[in-house]
């Protein structure tokens, strides 16, 4: 039988110094612990000690110039969590936070969230403590060909299949894609997220935006509710809030913040038009990592140094960074009368909070789920690279709803409590677990 309180002590010796892979496993345990101990077989073959240590474990100098001729140094890394289901996938993350008990988390995160996408594809994570605010474009490609000169050792398209992550977009898979090819002389799926017109997948980059509102979607019709009219509040304005704004309009939702850093922006008309899409993605692109530009165009309101989590909504989509709302905010949004929770960032809400909305009975889609969409795109990226095809943005964009569609029911069949509230983390946690210890025990050890 295991023991909550004697394995995560367990885990906190054997990884010290690491919160966030701390925080990340113990919400998967707390869900999965009474499925496990129902099982004999799980209990018997270790399965908790053996899935929550990674297969391996890379870490490399990269070493690059600046536009000044000065010698850079940073620290690269490839977590390899987990390949029971499929070669190992997942993004690189470039960011100044990065060190390698985040990777781990994300990792660790990685492996059930690709499992629920029912694609075959195992848990990776990687990237470095390369921050790339205020670079220019020669020196992010300096970074990029030293980073993969390294990783390349250790990837390949039946091995270990990276994609982009917070500070890794088309422009840096482009350049880690050209230098691997420059090694290994192959054209192959060993990365995705590519460029259109070079083997990338169409919907990849607005795959997880999208998607997170396809599972919004399901969330409020099991309630028997729409998403028509509903006032959103994002945080973030990269890669996952712009789908996410662009999808949310096409639904008939009105999304009236993005954030950065800097503050938030509070749009009451609504970020609604390609014009304020455009702008985000040029704002992303001049790597400043502000949001203020924006409010100044569009002469709306901005708010420094705040998080978007005091404005009324009735639901929110926190698309930027891990535990970036915490147990106040939750009480403020919960007070203000938020109705849903989609936590669309990796771990974007802290365990209190999490657990604060839980016990409010309030919907909560972790991001394990909601936010799969973008590695589920990445699967249908390597099946056509692996076809020599493409798809149309049509084709995709059905397989990415089918899919979403498919792991809001796994959360419900699995979280579904006696009064019929669905704690969609719980479910999330077990239709995730059992696929790959499924898979383990089938394979020995
Ligand atoms: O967190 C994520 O799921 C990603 N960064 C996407 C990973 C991928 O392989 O597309």
């Amino acid at each position: 039988m295991y023991k909550l309180d004697s394995f995560m002590a367990d885990l906190e010796r054997r990884n010290p110094a690491e919160p966030e892979f701390i925080q990340a496993v113990r919400e998967v345990i707390e869900s999965i612990i009474d499925v496990v101990n129902d099982n004999p077989a799980y209990i018997h073959t270790k399965i908790l000690e053996r899935i929550t240590e990674p297969d391996r474990i890379f870490s490399f100098k990269v070493e690059w110039e600046d536009d000044n001729g000065e010698i850079q140094i940073n620290r690269g890394y490839r977590v390899q969590f987990n390949n029971a289901l499929g070669p190992y996938k997942g993004g690189l993350r470039f960011h100044s936070s990065v060190s390698l008990g985040t990777l781990k988390f994300l990792g660790f995160e990685q492996t059930f969230k690709n499992s629920l996408t029912t694609l075959p594809m195992g848990g990776a994570k990687g990237g470095s403590d390369f921050n790339p605010k205020g670079k220019s474009e020669n020196e992010i490609l300096r970074f990029c060909r030293s980073y993969m000169t390294e990783l390349q050792k250790y990837i390949g398209p039946q091995t270990d299949v990276p994609a982009g992550d917070m500070g890794v977009g088309t422009r840096e898979i482009g350049y880690l894609y050209g230098q691997y090819k420059r090694i290994n002389s192959e054209n192959t799926g060993v990365i995705t997220g590519k460029g259109r017109g070079w083997g990338g997948s169409l919907v990849r980059p607005e795959a997880t935006g999208f998607g997170a509102m396809y599972f919004a979607d399901e969330m409020v019709k099991a309630n028997n509710d729409t998403l028509e009219g509903k006032r959103i509040a994002i945080s973030g304005f990269g890669n996952v809030a712009w789908g996410a704004v662009m999808k949310a309009s096409a639904l008939g939702a009105k999304v009236v913040t993005i954030s950065g850093p800097d503050g938030y922006v509070l749009d009451e008309s609504g970020i609604n038009t390609p014009e304020k899409w455009d702008y985000m993605l040029q704002l992303r692109a001049s790597n400043n990592d502000v949001v203020k530009p924006f409010a100044d165009r569009f002469k709306v309101q901005f708010v420094p140094k705040k998080k978007p989590w005091e404005v009324p909504v009735d639901m929110v989509f926190p698309c930027a960074i891990q535990n970036e709302l915490n147990l106040e905010d939750a009480k403020t949004l919960l007070a203000n009368g938020v109705k849903y929770v989609i936590e669309t960032s990796n771990m974007g809400c802290t365990a209190d909070s999490t657990i604060f909305f839980l016990e409010h009975k309030i919907p909560f889609g972790p991001g394990k789920a909601a936010n799969a969409g973008g590695v589920a795109v990445s699967g249908l990226e390597m099946t056509q690279n692996a076809m020599m095809i493409n798809w149309t943005a049509e084709e995709v964009d059905v397989k990415l709803h089918s899919i979403m569609k498919n792991i809001h029911d796994s959360c419900v069949t699995e979280g579904t409590g006696k009064d019929g509230y669905v704690n969609y983390v719980k479910g999330a946690n077990i239709a995730g677990f059992k696929k790959v210890a499924n898979a383990m025990l089938e394979q020995g050890y």
